[in-house]
């Protein structure tokens, strides 16, 4: 059986899944077959232009005409657009894979996840950090339970492509069209590195309470290519936020556009009873581990070895691999789940989890105080 994907998008994250899906057949044989059917947006010869580009069959201008169509609707538009488009695909009974965040608003994530429990159907959040293979490596160190009691979470995703003032005005900084800014762009990875890592019960559990702390610096931006134009900032340009979580483990989390020098730098550590663990996305093939009893500071594991997670389809032992490898896995394990009528993590209920540890960090901001999450 051929899956045939829609796909609503063609820019960044076009690109990156539609190379994904062409590098399906050649890396990851038992991935069903997929075939890049429409490609869906507005601009009807931008998007002829991209169509050919990435490999899609045929186009559309409007998602309304495709969501009952296809076997598979992606979702990689603006956040304005993650809502209406995925809950009508959904009540169509087609499976959705959304870009993050999982929408604008709470309210409108809530919604889609409910959509989503109806529908019974794989709905799934792209958080493609969640495939990393070191990552996956953590994960399964703190699964077995390596680094103890855990006491400390440290999340930090710093991009510099705001810093100069003249940087032009871009959609992601108008909360109609993104919701919120670095919180939901930024923060929502980090958010969901820290569920996915920690949240299990038996280590860190859920956020508990939290407090967040949201800044813009400059409130108004040129629009590129017009005559002095400008349009005002209507998102946040950074944030932090303190955590607690049920264990009485605590977290740090920030994100900035304005982190001068750094491109993609997204840190995540960790400190339990036994030992600490480092990653950087900068340095994506490795993940330092630090275990107390060797008391021999930080050990550099290279995570490209044929048992490492995911590392077997790609090149031999030590063939590093890059950031677009993260989204073969994460679109391998989506039309696995959608061809098996399985599951798929990270779900919109994760998704979901994710937009209410954002809003509450909002919430806090607005009103000064610590926020509890139930
Ligand atoms: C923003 O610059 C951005 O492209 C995010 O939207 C992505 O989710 C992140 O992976 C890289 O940075």
């Amino acid at each position: 059986m051929t899956l045939e994907v829609g796909v609503l998008g063609y820019r960044f994250m076009g690109k990156a899944h539609a190379n994904a899906l062409a590098r399906l057949p050649m890396f990851f044989p038992d991935a069903p077959d997929v075939e890049r059917s429409v490609l869906v947006g507005r601009d009807e010869e931008a998007l002829g232009e991209a169509a050919d580009q990435l490999g899609f069959a045929e186009i559309a201008t409007d998602w309304r005409d495709v969501v009952d169509d296809v076997d598979v609707f992606y979702n990689l538009g603006p956040n304005h657009v993650h809502a209406e488009p995925s809950i009508a695909a959904l009540e169509a009974g087609t499976p959705v894979f959304c870009e993050k965040p999982l929408a604008p608003t709470l309210e409108e994530a809530e919604e889609m996840a409910e959509a989503a429990r109806e529908a019974g159907v794989p709905a799934g959040a792209a958080f493609n950090y969640r495939f990393v293979p070191a990552i996956r490596y953590a994960k399964r160190l703190l699964e077995n339970g390596e680094l103890g009691e855990i006491h400390h979470v440290r999340g930090r995703y710093l991009q510099d492509w705001l810093v100069d003032p003249e940087a032009p005005w871009a959609w992601r900084l108008d909360e109609e069209m993104a919701g919120s800014g670095v919180l939901g762009d930024l923060g929502a990875h980090t958010v969901d590195l820290v569920n996915f890592l920690v949240g299990d019960d038996d280590l860190a559990g859920d956020i508990e309470r939290l407090s967040g702390h949201l800044q813009t610096f400059v409130d108004e931006r040129p629009v590129e290519g017009s005559d002095g134009e400008t349009r005002p900032v209507t998102v946040d340009d950074a944030y932090s936020a303190q955590l607690e979580f049920e264990n009485g483990a605590m977290g740090t989390l920030e994100a900035t556009r304005y982190g001068t020098g750094h491109k993609n730098d997204h840190t995540i550590e960790i400190q339990g009873s036994e030992g600490s663990l480092r990653f950087s996305l900068e340095r994506l093939n490795e993940l330092e581990v630090l275990r107390k009893d060797e008391n021999r500071g930080y050990e550099t594991i290279l995570v490209t070895d044929e048992d490492d997670p995911y590392v077997d389809h790609w090149w031999p032992p030590g063939h590093v691999i890059g950031w677009e490898h993260t989204f073969v896995h994460e679109n391998y394990e989506f039309l696995s789940a959608v061809a098996e009528d399985g599951e798929f993590a990270p779900s919109f209920e994760d998704g979901l989890a994710a937009q209410r540890v954002l809003a509450a960090i909002e919430d806090s901001d607005e009103r000064g105080e610590w926020i509890s999450l139930e």
